[in-house]
């Protein structure tokens, strides 16, 4: 039997109510699968525009093999383009962000405008084709502030991910931002295994003092299920949708995003140890009170994030091998806030900080465990871990559809 056959053939006979077997956290061939059946397929989130305001600034990101940059013209569009020279395929541009009227190849100096034309190469003779040899597009979808790739020739139809999302974050104007501060850190598990830890707060109370202090332990917030039937939730939606901010729960039918505002503990504003808000200057002066809590936003495989009144948390999941995965968290806040004025930056970034690096040890604990010969599927807790098992059913049946061509039926 084939090794995709044998995928779909385990696939098939997994456990819905257990974890996933030992071969999908740690095996090289199945990290293969998933960077060509999913990362390499599907949209992914890499950025925000605000990191790139001005023409000629750019940032690079790496998914998989594939060295990709984003651009700003100067017209002010967006352009994501392999970042592959096409004279002989050097990375054209080797730094992680920077500023340059042209995307110069440091090998042989090609010189190629932002959108990937190339303008310029030396001594090429008589009958070379410039216009056949840009840099080659990656398709590129800017939505409220996030930019969305995707690495396929024919990419997934983006619309219902617009349709969806768009009206829960344009509100907050996050266009009108710039990151206080950034954090990559890179944990040693699969990257299934920081989703997993995501998806559910069954961990929180044990794990996270801070973020416990303000963010709710009910499988009702951080879960796929119970949000309606929660008497606290549906207040805060009725009051946050008064006041004109899309707040209830909603998810995609195949289950890879969805958006939910949720209060916070006893009301608090913000992701600070005392609750308080941590930013003076608001991020939108379209959403008029603070107490709106947290939109929760996820779109798998890449993202997961937190907009509060004052600040807005983002994270980006990116594989980097079997069992290494790299996680970026950006601290958005108002362009005109300042530093030291309208905020400090420990206390800023202090909960998430801590919170970050706590999950970081609980997956990698994770997967010591799992990298054991004894280790078996465990049952998921029906109450608490409903989120992990909507994760691994997404991406059990966004496997199945890939390896046979069929989509699977929703639920
Ligand atoms: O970041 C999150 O949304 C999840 C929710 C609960 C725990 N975890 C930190
Ligand atoms: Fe880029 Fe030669 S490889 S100019
Ligand atoms: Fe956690």
């Amino acid at each position: 039997m084939d090794f995709r056959s044998e995928v779909l053939r385990t696939l098939r006979n997994r456990r819905e109510t257990h974890s996933l077997e030992q071969a999908f956290y740690t095996d090289p061939d199945l990290y293969k699968l998933d960077l060509q059946e999913i990362w390499y397929k599907d949209w992914l989130f890499i950025g925000h525009d605000c990191e790139i305001p001005k023409a000629g600034n750019y940032f690079t990101v790496q998914i998989g093999d594939y060295p990709v940059v984003i651009t700003r013209d100067r017209q002010g569009a967006i352009h994501a383009l392999h970042n592959a020279c096409r004279h002989r395929g050097s990375r054209v541009c080797t730094q992680a962000k920077g500023a340059s009227a042209r995307l110069v190849c440091p090998y042989h100096n090609w010189t190629y405008e932002l959108d990937g034309k190339l303008m310029f190469a030396r001594q090429m003779g008589e009958d070379f084709d410039k216009s056949a040899h840009g840099l080659k597009p990656v398709a590129c979808e800017t939505i409220a502030g996030y930019i969305f790739i995707s690495l396929a020739a024919e990419p997934l139809d983006f619309a219902p991910v617009r349709d969806m999302v768009t009206s829960y974050l344009a509100p907050h104007n996050l266009k009108d931002t710039k990151v206080a501060f950034e954090s990559t850190i890179v944990e040693k598990g699969n990257w299934k295994l920081v989703w997993e830890n995501n998806r559910e707060c069954y961990h929180c109370a044990s794990n996270h003092p801070e973020l416990c202090r303000t963010y709710p332990e009910a499988p009702s917030a951080t879960g796929v299920q119970g949000a309606k039937d929660d008497p606290v939730i549906s207040e805060h939606w009725s009051r946050c949708e008064a006041s004109g901010l899309p707040s209830e729960f909603r998810i995609d039918a195949t289950g890879q995003f969805r958006v939910a505002r949720m209060p916070l503990i006893q009301d608090a504003e913000s992701y600070t140890m005392s609750g308080a808000r941590a930013v003076k200057r608001r991020l939108s002066d379209a959403v008029p009170q603070s107490h709106i809590g947290t939109l929760l936003m996820f779109h798998y495989p890449s993202t997961w994030n937190h907009v509060l009144a004052d600040h807005a948390i983002t994270f980006r999941v990116l594989p980097l091998g079997p069992e290494l995965t790299q996680v970026t968290t950006k601290w958005l806040v108002h362009k005109d806030a300042v530093e030291g004025v309208d905020y400090n930056l420990e206390e800023l970034t202090h909960v998430w900080t801590e919170t970050n690096d706590q999950d970081r040890q609980i997956v990698e604990e994770n997967a010591f465990g799992i990298r054991s010969p004894a280790y078996e599927p465990g049952p998921y807790s029906p109450e608490h871990e409903g989120g992990v098992m909507q994760f691994v059913e997404w991406y059990t049946n966004f496997m199945q559809e890939r390896l046979t061509g069929v989509r699977a039926p929703l639920v």
